[in-house]
């Protein structure tokens, strides 16, 4: 009834986790959000889900830039790289982040490199959170050159150290991989390693530093008390004191959502921390036609991590 809707409002709002409106985007289908904050925005590099009603399967082919200046109203900037912008790749625009480095931003994708695997991970730089962006090296950072081999060389994630040093992650579909980037972001640095300790790791690492503690967020799809079905998944967190690992488990952040796939990052903006993450609860949304989502986030006083609220509607 609108009595009851009303009152689970005033709940909200009183609990203090009423917010604006979610999806924030509704024009578009946007999936797989990475945020970054410079200065007194807040960039959201989203995927683009372009499947039809009652698809099977993704089709996505670009990566928008969403902004907010309130973490409230969003403004779609459009479509700012393209599989089209990689010259060695054909298909599956997937999940991104980019990572600032000396004035330039590096938009880091996965993307099916049309060689003999699947899932590539190539790197564009642009000279502003906007762009215009650019292929940075004509060719993947990580291939893949063994037909369905796992992990997929997908959604990586980039950090940055205190200490100037930066790191990729990435993998999905059973297992995650790390490496340390070169100064000039567009090279490995050594070897790649397997993060030990990211229990029920399924996809969609995000890292990220706090209080001198190092935190990854990912998705998870175990039915241990997170999903009601391994079809789905729910954010999990882990720990470390090394960006490396090895990292200690910490529990479920965000719940099953209502598309099957989950994808988050977490950011502080404006002294509060939140979660952006997608769902499938547009008009028309589903598991190919997901849409992004925004939701506080806090901290225990001993650093650990609260589940977040998903707001709907
Ligand atoms: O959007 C395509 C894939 O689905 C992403 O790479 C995963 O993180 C999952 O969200």
């Amino acid at each position: 009834s609108s009595v009851a809707a009303i009152a689970a409002t005033l709940v909200l709002v009183l609990a203090g986790g009423a917010y604006a409106a979610n999806p924030i985007i509704t024009s578009i289908y946007t999936a797989d959000p990475a945020a970054l904050v410079v200065g007194n925005t807040m960039y959201i590099y989203s995927g683009h889900d372009e499947a039809a009603p009652g698809a099977t399967n993704f089709s996505m082919r670009d990566w928008h830039v969403l902004s907010s200046t309130d973490a409230n109203t969003w403004t779609d900037n459009g479509a700012k790289l393209s599989i089209a912008d990689f010259s060695w790749a054909g298909a599956d625009a997937w999940a991104g982040e980019v990572e600032p480095r000396n004035g330039k931003y590096y938009w880091y994708v996965p993307v099916n490199g049309n060689g003999p695997g699947w899932m590539d991970i190539g790197v564009a730089v642009g000279d502003s959170p906007l762009g215009p962006f650019h292929d940075a090296k004509g060719g993947p950072l990580i291939s893949d050159s063994t037909p369905n081999s796992s992990p997929l060389n997908i959604d990586p994630t980039v950090f940055t150290d205190d200490d100037g040093q930066a790191y990729i992650y990435w993998g999905g579909y059973w297992g995650v991989r790390a490496a340390k980037l070169k100064s000039n972001m567009i090279e490995l640095d050594g070897s790649v390693v397997t993060p030990q300790g990211l229990t029920n790791y399924w996809e969609a690492p995000w890292m990220f530093k706090r209080n001198g503690v190092y935190y990854m967020v990912y998705a998870a799809n175990d039915t241990n008390g997170c999903v009601t079905s391994s079809s789905y998944a729910c954010q999990r967190y882990a720990t470390a004191s090394n960006p490396l690992g090895p990292w200690t488990q910490r529990g479920v952040i965000l719940d099953q959502v209502s598309s099957t796939t989950s994808h988050a990052a977490v950011v502080e903006f404006n002294g509060q921390w939140y979660m952006v993450y997608h769902t499938a609860d547009a008009p028309g949304g589903g598991n190919f036609r997901r849409s992004v989502a925004v939701d506080k986030l806090y901290f225990n006083a001993d650093g650990t991590i609260q589940k977040v609220i998903q707001t709907r509607g």
